[in-house]
């Protein structure tokens, strides 16, 4: 059995603010003046949630163009998905909208994925705003869970993070009731990873069993 942290893909625009949610969350303060992202950073971090700790390996993508297809690839092995967009700037929640969603569903299975999506930079004022039906249409169609954030003011920004690492447990959770209930049982393989294996070990960090069903006759080859 591999053991692998939690991998979560961050997802969104050129200068929507990815990098500087990650880095509000790690404390690094917020710069005004940030550089762009260059193909992907991979950032460890720790998630406290009733008294226990995971650790998740966060996937900062690039949103500037030339970059669209890593960014996305990244979807492929990753066990959920942090989409954003920038409140004063229409255009990047459209791209969700129009292409990121779209994108991704094509490589996974969206609605079964635990995904956010958050609408950052919180604390600048606005004449004009995102209408609440288009972003409740996207929510709605795609099972997401919305959150408003702030890098600049660290608004609701740990809250992201602990939101996407509940809905990672509560997915484990519903695969483990399943399996309980089902006459097949579980053989590992890799790169197939279905299951998510809490092992509550002193920092509580979560572990991924690969794993594939199989059937009664296939049973007595394992
Ligand atoms: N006012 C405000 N500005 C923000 C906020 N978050 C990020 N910014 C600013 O937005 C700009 C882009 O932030 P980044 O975090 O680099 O954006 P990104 O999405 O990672 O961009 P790429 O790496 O190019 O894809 C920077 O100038 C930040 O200072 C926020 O919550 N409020
Ligand atoms: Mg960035």
């Amino acid at each position: 059995m591999k053991n692998k942290k939690p991998i979560i893909s961050i997802i969104g625009d050129y200068f929507v603010g990815k990098t500087a949610i990650i880095e509000s969350y790690l404390g690094y303060g917020f710069k005004i003046n940030s550089i762009t992202t260059i193909g992907i950073d991979i950032y460890p971090l720790k998630v406290k949630i009733k008294k226990k700790i995971y650790e998740l390996s966060i996937k900062d993508t690039a949103g500037q163009e030339q970059y669209h297809s890593l960014s996305l690839n990244s979807v492929r092995n990753c066990q959920g998905i942090i989409l954003v967009y920038s409140r004063n700037d229409f255009n990047s929640f459209h791209n969700i909208i129009t292409n990121w969603i779209n994108s991704i569903n094509d490589l996974i299975n969206l609605k079964k994925t635990p995904c956010i999506l958050v609408e950052n930079k919180n604390d600048l004022e606005l004449d004009e705003q995102i209408k609440e039906e288009e972003i409740n249409n996207i929510i709605n169609e795609y099972n997401l869970t919305f959150i408003r954030s702030s890098a600049k003011e660290n608004k609701n920004i740990k809250e992201i993070f602990e939101k996407i690492t509940q809905l990672i447990l509560e997915k484990k959770q519903k695969e483990e009731e399943k399996r309980k209930n089902t006459k097949y049982k579980m053989v590992d393989k890799e790169n197939d990873i279905i299951e998510v294996v809490e092992e509550y070990n002193n920092i509580g960090s979560f572990s991924i069993a690969s794993s594939k069903h199989i059937n009664e006759n296939e049973k007595n080859s394992c």
